[in-house]
């Protein structure tokens, strides 16, 4: 992160920059000399310029898409599809019939919005029919990432074979299993338009290192290869399996869930890395859920600039000799404080098997399977 975005200060190329991406994103132009942009700025395309200042200033993925030449480079296929309409322009067919949705009744017994206003995604918040039919149209590709590292390749069939029933089901999916023993992969019969990658990775003697560096290989992976066609990631464990829907309505800007374990206590008790020597570092008294680092995705963008970022951070960590309390997952819940997600999928979408389930879960979507850490992780 360059200090010109860590200060907010916007200067007159990026200006520039901005106004010429009505035109194409990816495009270099200069505006002539200082005048000539001292004219144009008082015109109505000038005042029009401001005005998209602003709100890309506002808008993280999209100030940092025009404001960093540098970042704009691996995403060009991707800007070109338009970004903007991809994910705000919901468009529903014509004469689709659905259930009549209310304002004044549904749930009540859930929170379903967050204070920044994004949806809670709850069973029943939701129409999935209506949701299927206006991403059908978008012609979108979903990337998911799992790490099998180890003995965690015994999670991988189950996990394989629930997506198949339940993730993104009559969508284009593409899996991508970073795992140090590809030949292992179990074999299993995907749909069309689904397909499953090995991504070799090193095997590790402690299972921490194999956690957080999760955040740099999804970079890579990001930058290599999904910017060339996919739309959205979801960042999943393996030690988990799906037993219902989780589809469309789960798509959005920066998706978090939140964690089965802490949804109903009071942020003093969330296990938030404390000490402010780290940099996933959250203050007492702030941050707003715990999120699991088991489950997160979002568009392309957002989740390449969260993992740029956690990556980056932890790396940083490790150089002043400071590991994270929960490694990835301290350092996405840091992100998630300054940067808010979206939309925040509810527990329904990361339960626990252990855990008896509580009245307000209708519906378990995806949860973590009972383990016996001893047995599988390389280190305790
Ligand atoms: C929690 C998080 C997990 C991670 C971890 C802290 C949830 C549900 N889980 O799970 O995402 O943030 O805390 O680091 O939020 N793995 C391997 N091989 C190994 C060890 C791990 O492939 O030897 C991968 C695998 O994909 C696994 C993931 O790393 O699902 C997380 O490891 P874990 O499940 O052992 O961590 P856990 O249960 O503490």
């Amino acid at each position: 992160m360059n200090r010109r975005r860590q200060s907010g200060l916007i200067g007159e190329r990026e200006i520039a920059l901005i106004g010429c991406v009505s035109t194409r994103l990816t495009q270099k132009t200069t505006w002539g000399d200082a005048e000539a942009r001292r004219r144009r700025a008082t015109t109505l395309p000038g005042c029009c310029s401001r005005i998209r200042v602003l709100y890309y200033y506002f808008f993280p993925t999209f100030r940092d898409l025009f404001f960093e030449q540098k970042e704009i480079t691996p995403f060009s296929r991707y800007a070109e599809r338009n970004i903007l309409s991809q994910e705000f322009h919901l468009v529903a067919p014509d004469h689709l019939k659905y259930n009549q949705p209310s304002i004044v009744s549904g749930r009540t017994d859930v929170v379903t919005v967050t204070p920044w206003l994004a949806p809670v995604v709850w069973e029943g918040t939701f129409d999935p029919v209506l949701f299927d039919s206006i991403y059908k149209q978008k012609n979108i590709t979903i990337a998911a990432t799992v790490f099998a590292v180890g003995k965690y390749i015994m999670f991988l069939k189950e996990f394989l074979e629930t997506a198949e029933k339940h993730f993104f089901v009559g969508f284009r999916v593409h899996v991508f299993v970073f795992t140090d023993r590809p030949n292992e992969l179990p074999q299993v019969k995907m749909a069309a338009g689904r397909q499953l990658t090995a991504y070799p990775v090193p095997s590790s003697k402690r299972w921490q290192e194999i956690s957080a560096r999760r955040m740099e290989f999804i970079q890579e992976l990001i930058e290599k290869e999904l910017h060339k066609y996919a739309d959205y990631i979801f960042c999943l464990d393996v030690d988990s399996r799906f037993h219902s829907r989780w589809g469309t309505e789960s798509l959005g800007g920066l998706v978090a869930v939140v964690h089965p374990g802490y949804y109903r206590a009071d942020r003093s008790e969330f296990p938030y890395e404390r000490r402010p020597e780290s940099r996933a570092y959250v203050a007492p008294g702030e941050g707003d859920f715990y999120y699991c680092g088991g489950a997160f995705g979002g568009l392309l963008q957002e989740v390449h600039q969260l993992a740029k970022t956690c990556h980056s951070n932890f790396k940083a960590d490790a150089t002043d000799g400071i590991e994270a309390a929960w490694q990835e997952e301290s350092h996405l819940n840091r992100y998630m404080w300054i940067n808010k997600p979206s939309k925040v999928l509810s527990p329904e979408y990361l339960w626990q098997d252990f855990k008896n389930i509580n009245p307000e879960v209708k519906i378990i979507r995806f949860s973590g399977v009972i383990k016996n850490y001893a047995a599988i992780r390389p280190n305790v």
